[in-house]
């Protein structure tokens, strides 16, 4: 095996025989094309040694790129002001049109990003990162290589994944990986591009937030949905969590849209993953993981009373990146919905920052960007679950999909069957826009699984894939619907924040055999009595009937209008599934 003269030229003696030790030819074209074409000063290949760890976090403040806090082991990274979510009309997906996905003509989309891309780590060093999604050595495991010249990016990696250059040496030259190319390029904001192609590559060029960024969270997905669907597994926007019941842990997921309670739902048990998971079939039993092993959570509004574990992580030594707050002389952090007192001056995104500052539009500039956030590893969160690195996965009893939905879906219900549930909880999804994403706030958007964004196969196939895999199963998730957002007619919040506590021990006990239920059109909801009797033990709070039939009194209309709007955009997706229409007719009735 040789390594070519331009790659060589790049590497010292020690990253020469990191690459030779991977006895990986694809490795090294794909390395020697990305050198070839990027143009970097010099390589960096991670073995994911300490040493390793601490050379990209000094390099991630040599550069700027991140900005040491008071705490030790704390640290900030700024976005441009342009550049603070996930670019939904800069992502593109190289395949012929998909309903609902960006896509581009391949030759097209490869060629504007190979332009932009081309000469863009001029000057820079560049970091091979080798990573699995999953648990290392389990059924689940996919290999994956991130190549950057960012520190930051590199450095949330090593955060986020699990480093796996040993497996990659393991399993030597027919490994197959995906492979992730980042650029911070110009920085020119205007000249985005992130382009997904199915040949396993995804390119990012001239952005810096981590959901453009760091390949292996929501760019790998697009990746590893369509595998699943093509090989009969889910690659999911969920988060895992363990609820404790009487005598044993009940593992469920849950998909909420970006900044709608997935991250807090995910604190109120033992936590496995807060963001993603892979759920396979095993002897009859569905057994998901966390493909990742940190959080890159959102920061507004946590606060040390509704968030009491987050708080903790956030101000403990150890190793955190906030992104996009407000810091100050002292090193201090200060975020919206922390609950402190707003500093008097600061900097953040946009430059230097007081109470008052306005943009040239004349628009307010909040301290805080409302998806200012936080990247810590799950080893730091004191509810983390002992079986993160289970190979075998954890067995889901329940699944759990929720909205931001002011109107209509009752705060929590349970569906009469697993296609049930699929199609009128999951793939009926309609949420309001928060600021994960760029755009409108607070617009109703059609989000099945919470994965629009992510999806990268036609809507029909995934689902197809969904109900087919429940067929497999032996021991079906129960699934329920769940909406913390509802409101009343004058517009006031029907719960408390706090109240998803008791919607998660309904759960659990229904899963125990426990609670009871009342049938209705759209599900089994709660009785009175036992949210009574849940609200006193889980809050010691008292529960009216009023509050009760305000909550949960089928909103009749709403709902019905909600599955007329649905069944519309089924209708015009070809391939839908029959059974998705029929229980849709059904449910419509
Ligand atoms: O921006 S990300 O997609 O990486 C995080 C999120 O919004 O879930
Ligand atoms: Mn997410």
């Amino acid at each position: 095996m040789e390594i070519p003269n331009l790659l060589k030229g790049k590497l010292t003696d020690e990253m020469f025989l990191r690459l030779m030790e991977l006895k990986n030819e694809s490795v090294l074209d794909f390395l020697s094309w990305v050198v070839g074409h990027c143009d970097p000063e010099s390589v960096y290949v991670l073995k994911g040694t300490r040493e390793d760890q601490e050379y990209v976090k000094r390099r991630a403040l040599e550069t700027g790129e991140e900005i040491p806090l008071r705490v030790p082991g704390h640290t900030i990274h700024f976005d441009k002001p342009s550049d603070q979510a996930r670019a939904r009309e800069d992502t593109f997906i190289l395949s012929e049109p998909i309903p609902f996905v960006n896509t581009k003509p391949r030759q097209e989309g490869l060629n504007e990003v190979m332009e932009l891309l081309r000469g863009s780590m001029r000057g820079r060093e560049m970091f091979v990162g080798f990573y699995a999604l999953g648990p290392k050595s389990s059924p689940f495991q996919i290999l994956a290589i991130q190549v950057t010249d960012s520190p930051y990016v590199i450095h949330s990696e090593n955060i986020l994944y699990r480093s796996a250059y040993d497996e990659f040496v393991k399993v030597g030259g027919n490994v197959e990986f995906l492979r992730f190319v980042h650029s911070k390029g110009t920085g020119d904001v205007k000249k985005r591009r992130i382009v997904i192609d199915f040949g396993g590559t995804v390119y990012s060029v001239n952005t810096t937030y981590a959901g453009n960024s760091v390949g292996l969270k929501k760019l790998a997905l697009r990746l590893t949905l369509r595998r699943a669907v093509n090989e009969g597994w889910l690659s999911e926007h969920m988060a895992i969590v363990g609820l404790e019941g009487k005598e044993t842990t009940h593992y469920v997921t849950a998909a909420f849209p970006s900044g709608s309670g997935k991250t807090s739902t995910s604190m109120m048990g033992k936590l496995v993953s807060d963001d993603l998971a892979f759920i396979r079939e095993s002897q009859g039993i569905a057994r998901a993981v966390n493909p990742e092993i940190g959080v890159f959570g959102i920061i507004q509004g946590i606060n040390k009373r509704d968030d009491p574990i987050i708080w903790e992580v956030l101000h403990t030594p150890g190793e955190v990146i906030f992104s996009n707050v407000l810091m100050t002389e002292s090193g201090e952090v200060y975020w919206v919905g922390s609950e402190e007192p707003v500093p008097r001056k600061g900097i953040n995104y946009a430059g230097e920052w007081w109470p008052g500052k306005t943009n040239s539009e004349g628009v307010e500039i909040p301290p805080s960007h409302p998806n200012a956030r936080f990247t810590a590893p799950l080893k730091s969160f004191r509810n983390a679950d002992p079986r993160i690195d289970d190979p075998r996965g954890v067995e889901i009893e329940a699944m759990i999909f929720g909205v931001r939905d002011y109107t209509t879906v009752v705060p929590i219900a349970e569906a009469f069957s697993w296609a049930h549930g699929v199609v009128t909880m999951g793939a009926s999804m309609e949420s309001a826009r928060t600021s994960a994403v760029v755009g409108k706030l607070d617009e109703m958007e059609f989000n099945p699984m919470a994965l629009l964004d992510f999806i990268s196969v036609s809507l029909g196939e995934y689902l197809r894939n969904y109900l087919e895999f429940g067929k497999k199963l032996r021991l079906q998730p129960r699934i329920y619907g769940a909406n913390y957002f509802l409101k009343d007619m004058e517009g006031r919040y029907l719960n408390s924040k706090e109240d998803k506590r008791v919607w998660l021990r309904w759960i659990t006990e229904r899963l125990e055999g426990r609670a009871d239920h009342l049938r209705t059109a759209v599900g089994l909801i709660p009785t009175y009595e036992d949210l009574r009797r849940l609200f006193k033990e889980v809050l010691n709070k008292e529960y009216m009937k009023q509050q009760y039939e305000l909550q949960f009194s089928i909103r009749l209309k709403e709902y019905k209008n909600k599955y007329l709007r649905i069944r519309e955009l089924y209708s015009r997706v070809k391939d839908t599934p029959r059974e998705v229409l029929e229980i849709l007719d059904e449910q419509i009735g």
